[in-house]
Parts: structure tokens; C-alpha cells; sequence
């Protein structure tokens, strides 16, 4: 219908009055957007965030969660700090958290221990401390407001139970078993909990012999090279407690290479935490015996836990996620299609 020429004229033209407009209203247009920010910035909440690290895929699902929670649309302002697994990171990060006169602070503590004197300034400041995965241990619980996180003895204990029951299973509940355990970080209240945990199960079974218990930080490199050391020093290990599905992945590269086979059929068993899509995938197939699951998904119980605290609603000290145990019998297509993480 039209010629070039006629397109060529119609282009500048729509050029020329875009270009107007945006003399015309566009500072006043960017102004808005600018003033919208800001004056949503003053009315909305402000959380500091002290992440603990990104040393597992648990990790990255729990961050996920507690940025999916606090943000703008829901009424947040979130300034979210990394502490790449170093305590004095987060002392670092509360302590600007509180210069920055945020309204709550919510963090993860690497370990328990070392927490009092900066709880003490927070309190000092009036901003509330909310505790997420992990817990501190502190003479005066007042220093913290809650703690949302996973009952980490129960989870231990869930390991124990399993192995209990799958050894009667077997029919070797007599026998001699032989175990070695890759635990996370020292001192972390995950590792503690689900060391003691296992541990108060195991001194019931006299024929259970754990050969070793070593730290493995939750990585899969570290769980690699721990188990590779534990397969030199013990040739005869029926089972593996593995204290994250990270360090399992690792082992059980490491058990493989060394020419032994792991899972229901393997002459290894496999016992995991957290739960992760990918580690569901081995116990659907038989590779991990027992997937004992460590829920991640906190951030949802943090903002309820806010809303209470900002509605003056009395607040437990305590808020359990809730978690299941995975095995082969209860991994179902719709488990592996409804993982978040
Ligand atoms: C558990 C959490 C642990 C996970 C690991 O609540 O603290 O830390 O089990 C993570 O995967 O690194």
C-alpha cells in the first residue's frame, strides 16, 4: 500500500514524537518511579539478612526462600548479606544491620558458640533477632526473639530408627555392623544435633561400631576426599552417615571409583539429610538406602513470624519446619515432580 519511501516517513515521524514525549514528561515520568521507590522504601519494613554461606544446594534453596518471602511487593525492604562461612562475617554483617537501624534482623549462625556480645548490642539497639536454621547457644535466651529451623537431634535420631529397622529387615540385627560418619560443620547446631541424634540410638546397639566421625563442611569435595581416606583406613564399612546430600554425592563418587557399589543392592548402605530433587532421583533408583529430609523452605515461617511481631501477638521460642523420611518405598513420581529444591 505504501512505498519505502512513505515507511522511511512514518519511522522518523513515530521517532520525533517519542523523542518529545519523553523531553516533554519523561524526568517527570523517571521522578515518579524514583519517589514511588522511595516512599515505599520509608513505609516498608526493613530485614537484615546474615546468610551463613553457599556451601550446599540446601543453602541456595533456603536463600531462595527468604528472598522470595521478603520483598517489595510483600511490604520489604531486604538487605541480604553472604558470609561465606566465616563468623566474623556475620558479626560484620549484624553489626552494620544495627548501624543501619533495620527494623528486624534475622540471620543463620555458622556455629553456636560467640554470639553473645553482639545479640547484647542488638538488644541494646532494640532490634529484634530472629534465628534461622541454626541456633546459638546463649546463657539468656531473651538475646534472640524465635528460632525457625528443623529439629536436627530428631533427625539423627530418624537415621538411627532407619537403620534399626532396616538391619532387623535384613536379619543382621545381631551381626557386627561397621560405620563411618561424614559430618558438616563443626560445631554447627546441624552437626551436633544430628551427631547426638544418631549417636543416642547407636549406644543401644552393642554390635553397631562407628569406626569414625569426621567433618566433611557440607561440601561434596570435602565428602569426596574424607571418604576416600575412610576407604583406605576401613576396607570392611557396611554404612555411611552422611550429615548433608552434598558430602553424599562425594562419597559415594569415592566408593564407586574404589570399586565397591552403595544403595539397596550395593554392598554399602547410604544414609543422607536434607532431602535435595537430586538426591530424591538416587533414592528412587536405589543408589542413597534413606533420605532423612531437612526442610529449607523457612522463608514463609519468618514472615508469619514478622507479622506476629508487628501485630504484638505473643511468639513461641521455637518453630519447627516440617520434614519427611525419604526411602525407595515412598519416593513417588508426584514427590520427584512437587520438589522445590
Ligand atoms: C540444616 C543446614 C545444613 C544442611 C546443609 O538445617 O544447617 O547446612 O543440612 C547445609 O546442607 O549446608
Amino acid at each position: 500500500m505504501f512505498g519505502k519511501r512513505s515507511y522511511g516517513v512514518i519511522a522518523v515521524g513515530i521517532l520525533l514524537v517519542m523523542t518529545l514525549f519523553l523531553l516533554l514528561f519523561g524526568s517527570r515520568l523517571f521522578t515518579d518511579i524514583e519517589e514511588e521507590a522511595h516512599i515505599t522504601q520509608e513505609n516498608r519494613i526493613v530485614v537484615g539478612v546474615s546468610q551463613l554461606g553457599s556451601e550446599s544446594g540446601w543453602r541456595t534453596a533456603n536463600t531462595e526462600s527468604v528472598q522470595n518471602a521478603f520483598t517489595q511487593q510483600n511490604g520489604y525492604f531486604l538487605i541480604f548479606h553472604n558470609a561465606r562461612q566465616k563468623q566474623e562475617n556475620q558479626l560484620k554483617a549484624i553489626r552494620s544491620f544495627i548501624s543501619q537501624r533495620v527494623d528486624y534482623i534475622i540471620f543463620s549462625p555458622v556455629v553456636e558458640t560467640g554470639w553473645e556480645t553482639v545479640l547484647q548490642e542488638a538488644k541494646e539497639a532494640g532490634i529484634p533477632v530472629i534465628l534461622m536454621d541454626r541456633k546459638v547457644d546463649v546463657e539468656d535466651e531473651s538475646l534472640y526473639v524465635t528460632c525457625v529451623g528443623s529439629d536436627f537431634e530428631e533427625e539423627g535420631e530418624k537415621a538411627g530408627h532407619w537403620l534399626e529397622g532396616e538391619l532387623v529387615r535384613q536379619n543382621r540385627s545381631s551381626q557386627s555392623v561397621n560405620i563411618v560418619i561424614l559430618a558438616g560443620t563443626e560445631g554447627s547446631s546441624s552437626q551436633i544435633g544430628r551427631s547426638a541424634g544418631f549417636a543416642t540410638v547407636a549406644d543401644r546397639h552393642g554390635n553397631w561400631n562407628i569406626l569414625e566421625e569426621k567433618c566433611a563442611e557440607f561440601t561434596s569435595t570435602k565428602g569426596k576426599e574424607v571418604m576416600k581416606t575412610f576407604l583406605r583406613r576401613y576396607p570392611d564399612i557396611d554404612v555411611v552417615v552422611s550429615q548433608n546430600d552434598d558430602m553424599t554425592f562425594g562419597a559415594i563418587e569415592a566408593i564407586k571409583e574404589s570399586g565397591r557399589t552403595v544403595g539397596v543392592n550395593g554392598d554399602v548402605m547410604i544414609i543422607s539429610y536434607d532431602a535435595l530433587g537430586d538426591a530424591l532421583e538416587m533414592v528412587a533408583d536405589g543408589t542413597i538406602n534413606v533420605d532423612i529430609e531437612c526442610n529449607p523452605n523457612q522463608g514463609e515461617y519468618l514472615l508469619e513470624v514478622i507479622d506476629m511481631l508487628e501485630a504484638e501477638e505473643p511468639i513461641e521460642k521455637r518453630y519447627y519446619v516440617e520434614e519427611d523420611v525419604f526411602t525407595i518405598e515412598n519416593v513417588t513420581e508426584e514427590v520427584l515432580n512437587g520438589r522445590t529444591y
